[in-house]
């Protein structure tokens, strides 16, 4: 009996890295059929039948899970925003830092290509993200700037690389392991394609027990499965105000501490516009299924 984590899994086999090696197992069908079916990031018991492969017997308990790409037990989001080229999708940014709050799971933001602008016209933006608490990082893997204190903070932990397809993810994740070698894109023929490749995901040991997931599966993340109740709050700043009523959406409610702090200068007008259209989106999921 040995103790491990999938990595991998493709058509019913299951990718078990124990102690540096890789096996391959099958799950016996019995808690499949309990509904609950093994997911890359489990920790498993699985039992070891030669030095290739196995079958897994338990999973062990599962701390969360994300859905697209589907993956359990993540500690961290690093959702990579290039400073140009794609220029930021500040919606896409939102979306994803709500999502990550609703599922409690920590998240950064990863400011990448900084090469590409000189004068850190970035700042501008990220001051607003820094200022409500989220740590952002500054990278560069053409100059190899950031990476260190990137690769520090990562120590230990299994993270979801989030982002805009060309963003440099994969650019990312070789700069942090030397050696790897992900597919890097050319973003013109990317987007001229519009096409998504469709590729099964994989988590990366990119140090001693810290793993990525480089996935392409995350740009159609939608919010639908949050209720419009709780989204408030998955906007973190908006805790700190009080509104006349408490379940305030901070719509067109009477006396929103929200609406005044945006007024005031103190929630970012962006911030909140784009709290609206996601909003909006959830509250149009609701009606449909009402
Ligand atoms: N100038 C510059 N270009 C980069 C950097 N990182 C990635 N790129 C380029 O951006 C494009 C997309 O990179 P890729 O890693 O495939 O992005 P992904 O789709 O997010 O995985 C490629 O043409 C890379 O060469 C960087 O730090 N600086
Ligand atoms: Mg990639
Ligand atoms: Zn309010």
């Amino acid at each position: 009996m040995a103790e491990g984590k999938i990595v991998k899994a493709i058509a019913g086999y299951y990718y078990i890295l124990a102690e540096g090696k890789i096996y391959e197992c099958r799950a016996r069908g019995l808690f499949k059929l309990k509904g609950k079916p093994p997911l890359v990031g489990d920790n498993v018991i699985f039992k070891i039948i030669d030095d290739k492969s196995g079958y897994i017997i338990e999973l062990l308990d599962r701390k969360n899970q994300i859905k697209r790409p589907t993956v359990a037990n993540v500690d961290l989001v690093c959702l990579v925003v290039s400073a140009r080229m794609p220029e930021p999708n500040f919606i896409f940014i939102d979306r994803v830092l709500a999502m990550c709050e609703h599922e409690s799971i920590d998240s950064i933001i990863c400011v990448s290509k900084i090469d590409l602008d000189r004068e850190h016209e970035y700042e501008k933006w990220t001051k607003i993200y820094s200022n409500i608490g989220y740590k952002v990082f500054y990278t560069s893997a053409k100059l190899n700037t950031g990476i260190d204190e990137l690769k520090e903070f990562l120590l230990n932990k299994t993270m979801v690389l989030a982002g805009n397809s060309g963003v440099g993810k994969s650019s990312l994740a070789n700069a942090i392991k030397p050696g790897l070698t992900l597919k890097v894109g050319d973003v013109s023929s990317k987007l001229k394609k519009g096409i998504h490749t469709t590729r099964h995901i994989e988590l990366i040991e990119i140090l001693p027990d810290s793993f990525i997931l480089d996935t392409p599966g995350f740009n159609e993340l939608s919010l639908n499965f949050i209720n419009k109740y709780d989204f408030p709050s998955c906007f973190k700043e908006f805790n700190s105000y009080k509104c006349r009523f408490s379940n305030c959406l901070h719509e067109s409610e009477p006396d929103c501490g929200v609406k005044y702090a945006v007024n005031a200068g103190e929630i970012s007008m962006s911030r909140y516009f784009n709290y609206l259209k996601l909003l909006n989106e959830i509250v149009e999921v609701e009606r449909e299924v009402d």
